[in-house]
């Protein structure tokens, strides 16, 4: 097996597919090099061209083996580290994880569009749109029914940290970010993603970028 896991990832300020493969890894205490391109620039493109005909972000680059997509990425890790636990080990568990994190990964593009992720920033509360407020719905609706059946052994949506929490954790913070208000039980899930080391770790160095992209910035 290669033995070189280099992960190229956008600002972690502002790139919510970024963050899932990169939670996971350290989740997971599996070591990684990094290298991080930042939006928005006449360069951006290019640089990320380098990695993938996609042309997006991530891209995980494992000796001769790239693999893109977040999804497919920790797909990949699952298959290639499978000594940890990426998915929950119960096969009912892993087909539900399977099923929330594909949710994510295909859905919710009005919660996407109306509320951009940055890490760095908290704004008032406002009114979301319908669309917004049925996305907002179904997240916390799938939240309660996770945490309801099958996480009793940790406060994450499987009990411990998984790949789903991975792909919920920029939702997380898009919803500390527009001050969303939360049920219990969704708030508790929140505060124990927004407490984990390796999201702890991924806004402390999103917080010391130097990029500043304005459409960010503003409600
Ligand atoms: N479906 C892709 C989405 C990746 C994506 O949209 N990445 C954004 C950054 S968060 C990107 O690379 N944008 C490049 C650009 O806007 O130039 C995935 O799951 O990885």
């Amino acid at each position: 097996m290669p033995a070189d896991l280099h992960l190229i990832i956008a600002n972690k300020a502002y790139s919510s597919w970024s963050m899932r493969p990169w939670l996971a890894l350290k989740a997971n205490g599996v070591a990684f090099r990094e290298t991080v391109i930042a939006l928005d620039l006449p360069d951006t493109a290019g640089k990320i061209k380098a990695y993938s005909a996609a042309g997006k972000v991530p891209v995980l680059q494992h000796g001769d083996i790239t693999v893109w997509e977040s999804l497919a990425i920790l797909d990949y890790l699952a298959e290639t580290f499978p000594d940890k636990a990426w998915w929950p080990s119960d096969r009912q568990a892993r087909a539900t994880a399977r099923s929330v994190a594909t949710e994510m990964h295909g859905g919710f593009s009005s919660l996407r569009q109306a509320m951009p992720m940055n890490v760095r920033k908290v704004f008032p509360a406002s009114a979301p749109t319908d669309a917004v407020a049925a996305d907002i719905a179904r997240i916390t609706a799938i939240w309660r029914e996770c945490r309801e059946t099958f996480g009793r052994g940790g406060p994450f949506l499987f009990g411990a940290f998984s790949n789903a929490d991975a792909m919920y954790g920029p939702v997380v913070t898009r919803f500390k970010t527009y001050s969303v208000a939360l049920d219990p039980v969704s708030q508790a899930y929140s505060d124990a993603v927004l407490n984990h080391p390796a999201m702890r770790e991924w806004c402390i160095s999103a917080a010391g970028e130097p990029w500043i992209i304005t459409k960010y910035e503003n409600r």
